[in-house]
Parts: structure tokens; C-alpha cells; sequence
């Protein structure tokens, strides 16, 4: 039987990091078989445009960052992700499709049906299973992450505020067009109670 395959989004020190490992020993608790990864990368060719992405440099338009990211997620896709499903386990990924569509699509400009088209042959019917939005206000996301990274800031991070109030209204709009793939969690509450909704929304969505 394939497995299920759920995604963690959001902005920026939303918690998605935390909340998938805490996820995935929950899970791995009841005796389920869980791959965790996370987007861009997943892969070594993955994890190769990732440094490209997110690491150097490099100057990059917004139709290029989009590719890149379908580019990678392609390689994850077939080279982890299906194969693992395809073998029962369970995959969390932190950041996938959705992530390109609201920060490259929604708030790069470059649209949401663009930027569909370009990863419709990456994923093929690789769709998640559940999305996990977790929603926190700009400054708890951006407090959160300067806390934890200290000043390396990447350059997605840098980005300004109304770019980040675009990413955060593209999530809200793609839950309430998908309410049966997407739960919208409080990501401003304290960890645990994270993890307490998230495992609640597991149970009856999934097991
Ligand atoms: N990007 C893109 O543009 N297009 C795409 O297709 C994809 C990505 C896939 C990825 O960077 C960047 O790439 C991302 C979008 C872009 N940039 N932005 N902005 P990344 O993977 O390096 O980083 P990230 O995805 O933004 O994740 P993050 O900053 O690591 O945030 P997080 O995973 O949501 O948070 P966390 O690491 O779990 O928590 C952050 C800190 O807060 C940490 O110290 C925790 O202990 C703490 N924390 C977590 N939860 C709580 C609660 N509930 N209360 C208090 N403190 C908490």
C-alpha cells in the first residue's frame, strides 16, 4: 500500500522544521516508517541547486529561481520521494509545490498557473497527501529566525516585508481553495500545542 505523503508550509521560522521532526517521531512511535526531507533539496543533485539557490551568490530572475526549484524538485520526486511512498513509508517534506507557487508564482510575479505549468511534469500525480499551513504573523516568523540563524540571513529571508505579506496571503488563498489537501494550523502558539493540533489533524485525516 503507497504511503501517505504530508507537506509543512508557511513563511519564514513558522516552525515547519520542528514541527516535521516532532511529527515524524510521533509517527515513528506507533511503528510507521517515515522519510523526512525537505525542499529545495532532498537529494545530492537537489541539494546541488539548493546551494545554488540559496547559498551563493548568484544572480538569479525570478523565471530562473522557478525552474531551478522545479529542477530540483523533479530529481527529489523520482529519486526519493515516489520510490518511498511507492514502498509504504510515510514522507514529510518541509516546503514542496506550494512553496514555489507563493513565492515565485504569487509574490515573484511570475503567476501561479506559470508556475504550475513549469513543476506539472516534476511531480506528475506526486501530489501531497495533506499540506500542513502554518500561519504566523510576519514579525514571530522573522523574530524566530534571526534568533536562531543569528545574521546569516539568506537572500529569500532579506527579502522586505510587503514580499512576505504576499507569500503569507498566496498560502491563506491556496487553503481555501484546497480545504481537503490543506489544514491552517496557529503557528504563533507554543510548540507543543503545535504538535498537539498536528497530530489531532493527522489522525483523522490520514490514519
Ligand atoms: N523557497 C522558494 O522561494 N521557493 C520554493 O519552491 C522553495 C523554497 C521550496 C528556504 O529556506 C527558502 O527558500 C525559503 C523559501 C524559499 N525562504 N524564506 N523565507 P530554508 O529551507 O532555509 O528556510 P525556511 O523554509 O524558511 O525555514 P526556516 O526559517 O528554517 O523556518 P521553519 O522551518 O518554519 O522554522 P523552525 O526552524 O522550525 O523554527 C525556527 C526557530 O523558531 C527555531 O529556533 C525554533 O526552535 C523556533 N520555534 C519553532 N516553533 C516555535 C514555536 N511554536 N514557538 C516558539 N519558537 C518556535
Amino acid at each position: 500500500m503507497r504511503g501517505n505523503f504530508i507537506t509543512l508550509e508557511g513563511g519564514e521560522g513558522a516552525g515547519k522544521s520542528t514541527q516535521a521532526g516532532l511529527l515524524a517521531a510521533w509517527l515513528r512511535e506507533q511503528g510507521t516508517e517515515v522519510v523526512e526531507t525537505r525542499e529545495p533539496g532532498g537529494t545530492p543533485g537537489a541539494d546541488a541547486i539548493r546551494a545554488l539557490l540559496l547559498e551563493d551568490d548568484v544572480p538569479l530572475t525570478a523565471t530562473a529561481e522557478a525552474h531551478l526549484f522545479a529542477a530540483a524538485r523533479a530529481d527529489h520526486v523520482e529519486n526519493l520521494i515516489r520510490p518511498a511512498l511507492a514502498e509504504g513509508k510515510w514522507v514529510i517534506c518541509d516546503r514542496f509545490i506550494d512553496s514555489t507557487l507563493a513565492y515565485q508564482g504569487a509574490a515573484g510575479k511570475m503567476g501561479v498557473d506559470t508556475v504550475r505549468a513549469i513543476n506539472a511534469s516534476a511531480i506528475g500525480d506526486t501530489w501531497p497527501d495533506l499540506t500542513l499551513l502554518l500561519r504566523t504573523d510576519g514579525d514571530t516568523g522573522t523574530r524566530r529566525a534571526i534568533a536562531r540563524d543569528g545574521a546569516e540571513i539568506d537572500r529569500f529571508t532579506n527579502r522586505e516585508f510587503a514580499f512576505h505579506r504576499a507569500v503569507a496571503e498566496a498560502f491563506d488563498e491556496f487553503a481555501a481553495t484546497e480545504p481537503d489537501r490543506f489544514a491552517v494550523i496557529d503557528g504563533r502558539n507554543d510548540i507543543e500545542t503545535v504538535a498537539q493540533e498536528i497530530r489531532s489533524i493527522v489522525t483523522e485525516r490520514l490514519k
